[in-house]
């Protein structure tokens, strides 16, 4: 495997100031011809040598200055084409043959449909053409997509249309890019495709025709992504300064993907699942992804697209720049309490095991195999975090003048997180060199919190330490901002100094810092109030500490914070045999019964504060795992709180029920707590739970209630399930994503049994092991389900397929194969069986997947 470095950085020695692409599209071959004007880099070492990518082309030709090239004059070898001899400007043209209709990898021009279209994020170019595939040569495209007029009336590509025009059977449209771009951002479609057309007036007044694209049938999906995306337009103006640049912006909806979403320059293409929605297809948290996403890619068009990476290690750059975009967008379209607690809650349970495991990287890595298995929770979800804690260093006016800053000097430029960096500290004034550790340091700090009461003094020490990670073993102190208040016993905030001031940002620099405050009387730290660091957070809080905390603090994290640490106390003492469950039932019983009084405030709050942990996030905190302890605690403990509050989940369960459809946020809080109710109500056996499913199932006002009803009757195995699950595919066979859930919903079922259902959905007809999103729904699915996963069966079936996804499409298998990462923690008889059957998918694998499994392994 060869390994990229950081430290080996230099700058191309030959530029492309334009690239003149004619795609040719026949059935069975593509015929690609490009013409690159080449320019010596000023910026570079004198060199007359230059290396183009190339992945699986067929070379027709090769011309350099109008002179054909012969076989002896280049070398095309391992995926590069070196010329020597060029002089200080170039004009290279190469005609090259590709078949897209042969490529499952989904990476480079492939078909999805009866479509063809593009992903070139991060090395997908290379696969089309000739080229210095890396983000650091920013190119002037123009480009003509010729193919059958019949079949492919569609033909897109970056920028503006230019020309266009038939010949005979077929047809060609020329466009033309006015923005210089690194050629990931290149993209391409032609298709016979339905089109939702509006227009956006931009804040200097320039017109701009949006088109969101789907197949025909999807037509009535595209509504919200349109309203999405007019207000991701208007809310960068607003917020950011940004404005659009093109006089056209696309979406393509294509049904298979890798990702979510991809920003190419002017025409973005969207994994279905992230741009159609319809109340009755698409649940709640889908029209918010739609939402969200649609926002991300566009935020893109400038944190990314007008200012880019220099190269792949500063991907943080711009997608954990445009995370924290996304998450302000949402936070200011819909509630910022939940949404805030909503990212937390995914940070917390999905990027802090990856920071604490065997694929632990920096934000900024230092190395790499294959860049695609880097696009990670750390890259983006870590990455926002270390972007939000600037916003707050600098406060929100000195942050926009910092990225007004950014935008304005680097704009066109390929540039690092140290460039973003440094318009922080510019603006602002602060020295941010220890700051700048987060994004060269891996792994979750650790901050423990003592406190001590002496008199009329309160005082809080805190001690940072950062376990080692792979390949890092030594680590310094972070700059960590801790927000604070101190409750006292009525929940009400003191004050913290002699001004009176009730909320406070202490700057954490050094390993051990403590400090004191006047106050006398007795209180509850509120730590870390709006989670304003990712570390963890360890303090020695009493019970009634926690219950004043998740019943009175004005911070919706430090409220869901309290309430997840009240579950894991008592989940961790079942699973050691140390408590009853129906004792801790009781116990936390008042506590929630005062959220659920508390619920008509805010039902999406209360949702998310009533939800258990995870078997995973159980699972994560006790080693050696013993999944099936880890099951049976967490089914016990579910049980006794669905018996001790039945009336209330039954009462909710009743009277959330809306008679008529709304898309609002009030609404999609009170579905979200009225299956969370239902679903208590059936783990407490109550025996109106089956009816109310069935009811709900049976008479829908959209997706939510359907597949809430559903999942709550699948997995608690109540009467009418089955019928419930041959309906539903009856009925939704012919909606792709809505068969997805279907098949999550079944992979999902919590226990050992599950392995058998997940053999006969892999062998189901409308299983398709070349779509990512149906080989997510249930591999996905099954690698979220420990009690299942962690069975021989289990690892058998796990790995088996594995390798066939591995076969088709090496970046899919490279991510399904992150489900391993807990290996280390298994007790020894598991782990041993895993072990070995992951050895021998290693020994077979692809390069994506071999460096995740052989992190992995060790
Ligand atoms: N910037 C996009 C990344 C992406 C991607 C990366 C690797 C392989 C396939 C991919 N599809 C999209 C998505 C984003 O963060 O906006
Ligand atoms: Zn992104």
């Amino acid at each position: 495997a060869v390994t990229t470095r950081l430290s080996d950085y230099q700058p191309p020695a030959y530029l492309v100031d334009s690239v003149n692409l004619d795609v040719d599209i026949r059935d069975g071959v593509t015929t690609v011809t490009s013409e690159l004007a080449l320019r010596r880099n000023p910026e570079a070492a004198v060199s007359d040598t230059m290396s183009f990518n190339g992945e699986g082309l067929v070379i027709r030709s090769l011309a350099l200055d109008g002179k054909v090239l012969e076989e002896g004059e280049y070398r095309y070898e391992n995926g590069e084409l070196r010329l020597s001899g060029l002089p200080e400007q170039a004009t290279l043209i190469s005609v090259v043959d590709i078949e897209p209709e042969k490529n499952t990898a989904l990476e480079g021009l492939y078909m999805s449909n009866g479509m063809y279209c593009t992903q070139c994020e991060a090395q997908g170019f290379r696969h089309i053409t000739f080229f210095p595939d890396r983000p650091d040569v920013l190119s002037r495209f123009c480009t003509t997509v010729r193919a059958d007029k019949k079949r492919y009336p569609l033909l897109l590509s970056n920028g503006n249309p230019v020309e266009q025009g038939e010949e005979g059977e077929r047809h060609w449209v020329t466009w033309e890019d006015p923005f210089p771009k690194p050629c990931y951002l290149f993209a391409l479609v032609a298709g016979n495709l339905a089109c939702l057309e509006d227009r956006f007036v931009t804040a200097s007044g320039r017109e701009v025709a949006l088109r969101l694209y789907a197949e025909h049938r999807d037509l009535d999906k595209l509504d919200h992504a349109m309203a999405s995306l007019k207000h991701a337009m208007r809310w960068d103006e607003q917020t950011y300064g940004r404005e659009y640049d093109l006089d056209i912006y696309m979406i393509v909806a294509v049904s298979h993907f890798n990702m979510g979403a991809m920003e190419n320059k002017g025409l973005n293409i969207f994994n279905t699942s992230c741009v159609l929605a319809h109340p009755a297809t698409t649940t709640d948290a889908g029209f918010q992804r739609v939402e969200s996403v649609v926002a991300h890619e566009y935020f893109h068009n400038w944190s990314g697209n007008r200012v880019t990476c220099r190269d792949w290690f500063q991907l943080s750059l711009k997608e954990g720049f445009t995370v924290f975009r996304d998450q302000m967008f949402s936070a200011d379209m819909n509630s910022a309490a939940v949404q805030r607690v909503n990212d937390v809650d995914f940070l917390v349970n999905h990027q802090f095991p990856e920071d604490q495991g065997p694929m632990a990287h920096p934000v900024r890595p230092a190395e790499y195999q294959k860049i695609d298995n880097f696009y990670t929770l750390t890259i983006y979800e870590k990455g926002a975090e270390i972007v939000r804690m600037q916003y707050h260093l600098l406060g929100a006016e000195s942050f926009r003048k910092a990225t007004d800053l950014y935008f304005d000097r680097f704009d066109g430029q390929a540039v690092t997180c140290d460039d973003f960096v440094d318009c922080m500290e510019e603006v602002s004034g602060m020295d941010m060199g220890q700051f700048r550790r987060w994004y060269s340091q891996a792994g979750t700090p650790i901050l423990s919190v003592t406190s001590e009461q002496s008199g009329d003094t309160y005082s809080l020490t805190f001690r940072q330490q950062t376990p080692p990670t792979p390949g890092q073993s030594d680590k310094q102190p972070l700059v960590i901002p801790v927000r604070l208040a101190l409750l006292d016993k009525a929940g009400e905030p003191v004050a913290l100094d002699d001004t009176g001031l009730r909320e406070t940002v202490l700057i954490l620099r050094e390993q051990e810092q403590t400090f004191q405050f006047p106050v006398g009387q007795t209180v509850t730290p509120s730590l870390l109030r709006g989670f304003s660091a990712p570390v963890v957070l360890e303090f020695d809080y009493r019970a009634d500490q926690l219950a004043t905390l998740l019943a009175h603090d004005t911070d919706g994290y430090c409220r869901w914070s309290a309430a997840q640490r009240l579950y894991f106390a008592a989940l961790d003492r079942l699973v050691t045999g140390h408590g009853k469950a129906e004792d801790e039932a009781l116990k936390l019983a008042p506590v929630l019964e005062q959220v659920i009084e508390r619920a008509g405030e805010d039902a999406a709050q209360a949702a998310l504060l009533l939800t258990l942990p995870t078997e995973v996030a159980l699972g994560d905190r006790h080693t050696p795992l013993d999944p099936s302890a880890i099951h049976s605690a967490h089914q016990q403990l579910k049980r006794a709180l669905g018996r001790a509050l039945q009336a209330q989940w039954l009462s909710l369960s009743e009277n959330l029920l809306a008679t008529e459809l709304q898309m609002d946020g009030v609404a999609m809080g009170r579905r979200q707590l009225r299956n969370l109710a239902l679903d208590y109500l059936a783990a407490g056996e109550h025996k109106e739970a089956a009816r109310i499913a069935v009811e709900l199932f049976e008479l829908p006002l959209c997706m939510t209630e359907e597949l809430g009803a559903l999942r709550v009757l699948v997995h608690h195995r109540l009467p009418g399930a089955e019928l419930a699950l041959k309906q539903f595919a009856e009925k939704w066979k012919e909606e792709a994503l809505v068969m997805d859930q279907w098949f999550s919903v079944q992979a999902s079922v919590p226990g050992e049994t599950t392995v058998e259902s997940v053999a006969a959905l892999l062998e189901h007809p409308a299983f398709d092991w070349k779509v990512p999103n149906r080989v997510r729904s249930v591999l996905g699915a099954l690698a979220g389900n420990p009690s299942a996963f962690n069975t021989d069966e289990g690892y058998a079936l796990f790995t088996r397929a594995l390798a066939t996804v591995d076969a088709l499409n090496p970046q899919i298998a490279a991510r399904i194969g992150n489900a391993a990462a807990r290996l280390h923690k298994l007790e020894s008889g598991r782990q041993r069986a895993f072990r070995t059957l992951l050895q021998g998918v290693n020994d077979k694998a692809s390069p994506n997947l071999s460096e995740v499994l052989s992190r992995i392994l060790g």
